[in-house]
């Protein structure tokens, strides 16, 4: 297994979420010792911090997606952020924070592989689709939006930071472990052509199946793979500690498995770990939880 050389980088807001309480995220892992185990095993760790961003508006606007101004600022943070973790040739790793930020990361990394001339695929590991535009969304709330955002689909103030083309195809998206997915997200995934595995498929075919077709044609050294962990995929039994809890999620032995496979492909090259909801969690649990999924996707050194 190779060593990572990954930077962590803490993004600690909620105004994507409808319930406050992501924005302790970034801290909570640190608390979980991340770090500390991360270099127990071999990689070399570097930590930036929390990023500074507006704070979450007390008010939700009438019309249109909750906090937009407020959500594209931390896009924009996180986006530079990422850039320049990516142009020193390390692993960045997003301490969430909402789901949104993934707009601000993956614009970044889908930039970074078109001048390395890298093939990027993205496994988005999720309850929800997080694909609805804000003409679908059932809540306004920005964090089920960032699919449809990084497929062009979404307020200019996100699309526009991949700069230029969308950050994404269809064809490029793997999404797993769906259960809790809107009407109009529905015809969404069905219209773009969405590669999905939801719950039940990926309950009959068993994790290493699922992440065999997942990982299919996926080669370390022509590909990068960007992994969008949102912690809410798992179980809430097993994981309490969410804004969105839908139960029926993955186990703790096929999650266990899935980051086993991702870090055996050795094509991992960015990472997204976001919704933990420290107000939601129970003695910290999913925190820790968190921490031993990150270090098996790093794999030991
Ligand atoms: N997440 N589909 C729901 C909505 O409000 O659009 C839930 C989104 C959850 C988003 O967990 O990242
Ligand atoms: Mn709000
Ligand atoms: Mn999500
Ligand atoms: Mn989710």
């Amino acid at each position: 297994m190779a060593l990572w050389h990954l930077t962590l980088l803490g993004a600690p807001t909620d105004a994507g979420a409808g319930v406050a309480g992501a924005h302790l995220g970034p801290d909570a892992l640190r608390g979980a010792g991340l770090a500390r185990a991360l270099r127990g095993q071999g990689h070399d760790v570097q930590d930036l911090g929390n990023l500074a961003g507006p704070p979450t508006p007390a008010h939700e606007a009438r019309h249109g997606p909750h906090h937009l101004a407020c959500v594209s600022a931390w896009n924009q943070a996180v986006h530079d952020a990422v850039a320049s973790i990516l142009a020193a040739q390390r692993v960045p790793v997003l301490l969430g924070g909402d789901h949104s930020l993934a707009v601000g990361s993956i614009s970044a990394v889908a930039r970074h592989c078109r001048q390395a001339g890298k093939a990027l695929c993205v496994l988005w590991l999720d309850a929800h689709a997080d694909a609805n535009t804000p003409a679908t969304s059932p809540s306004g709330n920005l964090h089920g939006m960032p699919v449809a955002c990084l497929l062009g689909d979404g307020p200019a103030a996100l699309t526009a930071l991949a700069g230029g083309p969308p950050a994404l195809q269809p064809a490029q998206l793997r999404l797993v472990g769906l259960r809790s997915v809107d009407a109009g997200e529905q015809c969404y995934l069905r219209q773009r052509g969405l590669p999905v595995w939801r719950m039940p498929e990926v309950r009959a075919l068993g994790m290493a199946q699922t992440m065999a077709q997942v990982l299919r044609g996926i080669q370390a050294g022509t590909h990068h793979l960007h992994v969008s962990l949102d912690l809410d995929c798992m179980d809430p039994a097993l994981a309490p500690g969410v804004s969105t809890p839908a139960p029926g999620g993955i186990g703790h032995h096929a999650m266990q498995q899935c980051m086993d496979l991702l870090a055996a492909s050795g094509a991992v090259g960015s990472v997204d770990l976001v919704e933990l909801n420290p107000l939601r969690d129970r003695q910290g649990q999913t925190a820790q939880l968190a921490v031993d999924l990150l270090q098996r996707l790093a794999g030991s050194a």
